[in-house]
């Protein structure tokens, strides 16, 4: 593949940030911490659809833009001249499994035209989430290695798996600065995530807020590696931050935090809410969360860029459903 850098090269806006898929679950709250970070006019949040609440992303600019316009992203580049993106837009494993030809054109091809968009403008480094996803049922699920078999057999997973390797090769042929985060299922009370398998973790939350049952779609005995919104901003500013020589691992770093079943949250939200229901009604997604791990090795990360996580599952529940009751009185 060639990819050629433009001549010549504008100085850069010191600072200046791209975030693509800016209007989801982490979009939102990545964006956020970055204008906190950084000034927030520096942080320029982009989506294919303007946010569904304009306050959102009201503190600094926005621009319409559908990854898989590479003219428009191309423009974006060269009038902003980023020194990072942070390329969210992907379509999660259930909704994957249900349009598999977009799912894979929306995550591969989006990363494609990033990481050529990138070399091509020589931005200095880009930011690609990978996820628990890139294993599959032949894995070993407990503390699940950085390096072990993986065969995914879902859609999203094997976008994935092959978005990671893509990265890898980006760094080796072109020196590109590109790193990732292998997440679990996150959890947040400032934005709802749509279309994945860890959803439930956060509708439950709003359900027991709201004085409502739950049905759960996963069976009670179903664990996976989730984590707290904070820590996920956390560690993917971290990782963005470290020095180049501490990142090692070049395809994406495992990530843990947490592990828990559906009924285990649900009793940590009885502690707080006594009367909480939950009743299980297992469907397709079942299957997906079968083939993930259910608890994962982050040894790498520790060792590498001094990963740690704050939240565990009461402390989590604890924060989340006082944040909630603030926000549903
Ligand atoms: C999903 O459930 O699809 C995502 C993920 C684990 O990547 N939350």
């Amino acid at each position: 593949m060639q990819i050629s850098p433009s001549e010549p090269v504008t100085p850069r806006t010191p600072g200046t940030v791209l975030v693509i898929g800016a209007c989801g679950q982490l979009g939102l709250e990545l964006t956020a911490a970055l204008r906190q970070r950084y000034a927030p006019e520096a942080v320029i949040a982009a989506d294919v659809r303007a946010p569904k609440n304009p306050e959102a992303l009201a503190g600094g600019p926005f621009e319409l833009l559908d990854v898989l316009d590479k003219a428009r992203l191309e423009a974006l580049v060269q009038q902003y001249r980023p020194v990072q993106i942070y390329n969210l837009a992907a379509l999660l494993s259930a909704t994957a499994e249900k349009d598999p030809a977009f799912a894979w054109k929306l995550n591969m091809d989006g990363l494609l035209n990033v990481l050529n968009v990138a070399v091509q403008y020589q931005v200095p480094q880009v930011y690609w989430p990978s996820s628990i996803a890139v294993f599959g049922p032949d894995t070993p699920r407990e503390h699940t290695p950085q390096v072990t078999i993986m065969n995914p057999n879902t859609v999203y997973g094997i976008s994935k798996l092959a978005g990671e390797q893509w990265c890898e090769w980006y760094h080796r042929h072109h020196g590109l600065d590109v790193r990732s985060l292998r997440y679990p299922g996150l959890i947040g009370y400032k934005s709802l995530p749509g279309g994945g398998t860890t959803d439930y973790a956060v509708d439950i939350y709003h359900k027991a807020v709201a004085g409502e049952s739950f049905e759960c779609f996963l069976q009670e005995n179903t664990y996976l590696p989730m984590m707290y919104m904070p820590d996920a901003l956390k560690a993917t500013l971290d990782l963005m931050h470290a020095p180049a020589d501490r990142i090692k691992v070049r395809t994406s770093y495992n990530l843990g935090a947490m592990s828990f079943s559906p009924a285990e949250i649900a009793a940590s939200i009885q502690q707080e809410i006594p009367d909480f229901q939950i009743t299980y009604k297992p469907d397709g997604r079942q299957a997906i969360a079968n083939s993930w791990p259910a608890s994962i090795d982050d040894a790498a990360a520790r060792q590498d860029w001094s990963w740690a996580p704050e939240y565990d599952l009461g402390k989590m529940t604890h924060d989340m459903l006082a944040h909630l009751r603030e926000l549903v009185p």
